[in-house]
């Protein structure tokens, strides 16, 4: 059986205890490979080499390391069709998903700050004529960076910075990753991969005195109690965490589309992604008609094996999170809910029968109150409620203790603007989902983050300024 191994000090190496973990192919329900079970040792002896490297690799000259990230993009351009398939039996999701989103957007994300980097600017401020000040921002040391299981490569290169595990649910691509990085002349250290438990490696990585700031993508409680050893070391944090967000149609919406769009986002990655819309608020005058084109579009999706191309809805990434789902389900039924279509485990039959498949499920009914519209499913799971006015989507969509991302669909421009600027959100889309600039900040307000990143916000939180005040 195969095994990952961890990328330390630029090589590929076992775990110090030899133990390892089992890791599962969600569509079949069984152990395909091997993952480290890391501990403290390995990410001490990762947090060792990182800060080895750090000297060097900050003070090569930029065109350099941008050179050196530029070849990491294009191994992973060059291997896409390999990390493709990997990703899609790591984590059950479609060969189509993995091939249109997560690994194109792994590379994209390299060359966006390995070209970004090139046209870095100082400030410099004038106090009168008496003093000229000038900011420079410097690499702020060994960052520790955590990443989930929903997009595994695509949210792990957002955070390459030295020390960095991935979920241990999602292991291969960041393996695979580690083999371009070696391919590509990565110096030793500047990444260093260590797999294993959250409550382990993860917990090690943030307690480590040497780790100054930690990049974190996963569940708002996870995310709490990192926030809680990371306050006591006065760490810098940057927080991703979940959401429960709105999709807004008004009744003046481009109907095909507002329809379409909802269907992904609701569904893709089997709503697994922070940023799917799964509480959808429909104008009252259109709700009859969208709710029936909507579940007629859902009772299309085609789910089952994710290595077969015209699938559209795969696997959940595990048994514990598929059990998850379908409880929340039951709560839905409990509290009220009418299921419209979906709402138990799909059964197949051949390589995937004991998979970790659940049929797309539509719940209408609910009031915004009960917990299946406050909490995060993270599944395929969405309800459907109604509204009367303008201010009435708002205070629905606001009335969560999450603000990832809202959208909203309508033609009348200035509704657009003012619904946006109210929505209590890090994100807003307007008539699209999921439509992404890499110059623009990422992350949510209330409790689905601290602070952003993407584009210069990504900047900013890995360095340190420095402002320089020299009296004339
Ligand atoms: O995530 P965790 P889980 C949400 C979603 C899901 C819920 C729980 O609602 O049902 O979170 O999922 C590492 N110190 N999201 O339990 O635990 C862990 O090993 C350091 C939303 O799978 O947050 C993994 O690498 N690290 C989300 C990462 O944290 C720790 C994506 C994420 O796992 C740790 C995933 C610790 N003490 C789940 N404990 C999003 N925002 O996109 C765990 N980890």
């Amino acid at each position: 059986m195969q095994k990952i191994l961890n990328y330390i000090n630029g090589e590929l190496i076992e775990p110090k205890s030899g133990n390892y973990l089992d890791n599962y192919n969600p569509a079949e329900g069984k152990v395909y490979s091997q993952v480290p079970d890391s501990d403290g040792f390995d990410v001490h002896h990762a947090t060792v080499a990182a800060r080895k490297a750090f000297g060097a690799w900050s003070s090569m000259p930029v065109s350099q390391r941008s050179s050196i990230l530029q070849k990491i993009a294009a191994l992973i351009d060059r291997d896409l069709e390999k990390l493709v398939r990997a990703e899609s039996v790591d984590n059950g999701k479609p060969l189509k998903q993995a091939r249109a989103l997560d690994i194109p957007r792994a590379s994209a994300n390299i060359r966006f700050f390995a070209t970004a980097v090139l046209h870095t600017e100082s400030e410099s401020h004038m106090t009168d004529t008496v003093a000229l000040n000038y900011t420079t921002r410097s690499p702020i040391g060994v960052v520790g960076c955590i990443s989930p299981w929903n997009l595994p490569l695509y949210l792990f290169t957002w955070k390459i910075t030295v020390v960095a595990k991935p979920s241990e649910l999602t292991p291969m691509t960041a393996f695979l990753f580690s083999q371009l990085c070696i391919e590509a002349g990565l110096p030793p250290g500047v990444l260093n991969v260590v797999h294993g438990l959250g409550s382990k490696a993860g917990q090690a990585i943030i307690e480590h005195p040497e780790v100054t700031a930690i990049s974190f993508t996963g569940g708002t409680a996870t995310g709490k109690k990192i926030t809680v050893t990371a306050a006591r070391m006065l760490k810098r944090l940057s927080l991703e965490l979940g959401g429960k967000n709105p999709n807004i149609i008004f009744a003046d919406c481009d109907f095909k589309q507002a329809v379409a769009s909802a269907i992904e986002s609701s569904f893709s990655n089997q709503g697994e992604i922070c940023l799917c819309g799964s509480r959808i608020l429909v104008e009252r005058s259109l709700y009859a008609r969208f709710t029936e084109e909507f579940v007629k579009a859902t009772r299309e999706l085609k789910v089952g094996d994710p290595l077969e191309e015209s699938t559209s809805v795969g696997a959940l990434v595990s048994e514990g999170h598929m059990n998850k789902v379908l409880s929340y389900i039951e709560l839905a039924k409990q509290e009220g809910g009418n299921l419209l279509i979906g709402g138990r485990r799909v059964a197949t039959a051949g390589r995937c029968a004991d998979g970790y498949f659940v049929e797309p499920t539509v719940i209408s009914g609910l009031n915004q109150a009960c917990r299946t519209n406050q909490e995060e499913i993270f599944g395929p799971v969405v309800t459907i409620m109604p509204f009367d006015t303008e201010e009435e989507a708002v205070a629905l969509a606001n009335s969560t203790i999450y603000g990832l991302s809202a959208t909203l669909w309508t033609e009348n421009l200035k509704r657009a603007h003012r619904v946006s600027h109210q929505l209590k959100s890090g994100i807003v889309w307007v008539n699209c989902w999921l439509f992404r600039d890499l110059r623009t900040p990422f992350g949510g307000m209330k409790q689905s983050g601290v602070g952003r990143e993407g584009g210069w916000e990504a900047l900013r939180f890995f360095t340190e300024a420095k402002n320089i005040c020299i009296k004339l």
